[in-house]
């Protein structure tokens, strides 16, 4: 069967600053946590080690072409382009991002940028990062420094990368600096965030700017073991922490009531100021990024809660392992690709059909060296895996989903944070060694779908 997209329908793939450019300038958590902790990081490989776009971008956006690209994610670094986080701007960084802007819009690859992909400056984490409301006053000073920068050639913004990565890295389950556990800091930060993309939103409205501007959130759908009502409460209680937090403010313009109201009754809703609810509902977007990779599946819990533990969202449920599931074993994410049409009715139902692509897709193997073919990756099952989200995305489109393009997660393999470069996503091999790129089978496959705008599958 011949599965054909829409016109003008984005083909692309995202990738961000910290991951890829290298040469850094301007510390992040990231520099800092690794000079302390390296044995954090897989094989001790650290954020300074990467697929060096920023020597490389010029070729590395001739591969975007030869992969047919009509469009492309990437982020600015906070810290390369404001060290301090809140002080002077790095001319070296504005020339930077000029160039690769303008040369992304010369060869027809329109950019997509985002403002804040889990890269943190140091400076602003000193001084208690998403917990200071100081720190939500710089990052709105700073996105709207993007905006009058970049603004006339950058016509998709994006104001956080998956901003509930960071709160459960951060300040729930340890795998993102500070290492904090503690839900009313977590519930803070994410908190602040929102605000911060509020604020963003708020001054790129104040500029009449020529685009569009989201945010790109990684929906998780919550699927319960069984219909048993203890499981479907399980199920929405996760729904609520891990989606609709970011969800419904950004589309809806306000919280769940249910969400507050759970946190509430645990003492563990931030601290909130009277202004906020109208800065909240000021920030609803033009354009949702979807990032789906695993779909979330769980159980009510069937013990007691000790009540000397931390608060945590695990207090209300357990993940539930279903039999027969296919798993991607390298990354341990369950590969359910039906997830995405879920995602994009649920959108259409409740949220009113909002604008919306698949910023981020993908799947991460080990070893990939072991695939190689006269040269080349043979990476079928990436194929397999990106054909058959497609045709679930399909699907939705066919039944009015408001979805406008997909992008894979990699452009080229890189740096993935506490795994550095175990996993490998890209539709282009990296060399880490030579920085050599090779092309995989996968990325040959991708190119003849942008360019026909279609493919073919049984
Ligand atoms: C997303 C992030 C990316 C990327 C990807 C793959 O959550 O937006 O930055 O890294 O996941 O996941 P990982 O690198 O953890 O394997």
């Amino acid at each position: 069967m011949k599965y054909a997209f829409p016109d003008n329908f984005w083909w692309g793939s995202a990738s961000s600053a910290l991951q890829t450019e290298g040469a850094r300038e301007g510390e992040t958590t990231w520099d800092y946590w690794f000079a302390r902790e390296p044995n954090r990081f897989h094989n001790g490989v650290g954020p300074q080690q990467t697929s060096t776009f920023y020597q490389h971008w010029k070729t590395d956006i001739q591969l975007l072409k030869q992969l047919n690209h009509n469009s492309f994610r990437t982020s600015i670094s906070w810290a390369r382009l404001i060290p301090d986080g809140i002080g002077e701007v790095n001319p070296d960084a504005v020339d930077f991002y000029h160039q690769v802007i303008d040369e992304l819009n010369e060869q027809g690859i329109t950019p997509f940028i985002t403002l804040f992909h889990f890269d943190m400056p140091m400076a602003m984490q000193e001084i208690g990062g998403w917990e200071n409301r100081d720190v939500v006053d710089a990052y709105a000073r700073y996105a709207q420094i993007c905006f009058e920068l970049f603004g006339d050639r950058v016509l998709h913004w994006f104001t956080f990368n998956e901003p509930i990565v960071p709160v459960e890295g951060g300040y729930l389950y340890d795998f993102h600096y500070p290492n904090v556990v503690d839900f009313r800091r977590a519930a803070t930060v994410a908190y602040h965030t929102v605000l911060a993309h509020a604020k963003a939103v708020q001054a790129y409205r104040a500029g009449h700017y020529a685009g569009e501007i989201g945010i790109v959130l990684n929906l998780t759908p919550s699927y319960p073991r069984s219909q048993n009502p203890a499981d479907v409460k399980a199920a929405h209680v996760a729904d609520l922490m891990f989606n609709r937090s970011f969800l419904d403010p950004v589309l809806r313009g306000e919280y769940p009531a249910d969400l507050v109201a759970l946190l509430k009754s645990y003492d563990q809703l931030p601290a909130c100021k009277p202004e906020d609810g109208f800065l909240i509902a000021e920030g609803k977007i033009d354009l949702l990024g979807i990032n789906y990779y695993q779909p979330r599946r769980v159980k009510c819990r069937d013990s007691a809660v000790n009540p000397q533990a931390p608060f945590m969202p695990e207090w209300f449920f357990d993940s539930y392992e279903m039999p027969g599931r296919k798993m991607n074993p390298y990354r341990g994410w369950e590969i359910y690709a039906p997830g995405i049409y879920d995602i994009l009715i649920n959108l259409r139902d409740n949220y009113g059909n909002p604008r919306c692509f698949i910023s981020e897709n993908g799947m991460g193997v080990e070893n990939e060296q072991r695939f190689i073919e006269n040269g080349q990756i043979n990476d079928q099952y990436r194929i397999e895996f990106i054909s058959e989200h497609l045709t679930w995305l399909h699907k939705g489109i066919s039944e009015g989903c408001n979805c406008l393009g997909y992008h894979m997660w990699t452009f080229i393999d890189n740096w993935s944070w506490c795994n550095a470069y175990k996993n490998r996503y890209g539709f282009i091999q990296l060399d880490l060694e030579t920085q050599q790129r090779t092309i995989k089978k996968s990325g040959e496959w991708f190119a003849t779908t942008a360019l026909n705008n279609s493919f073919e599958k049984e």
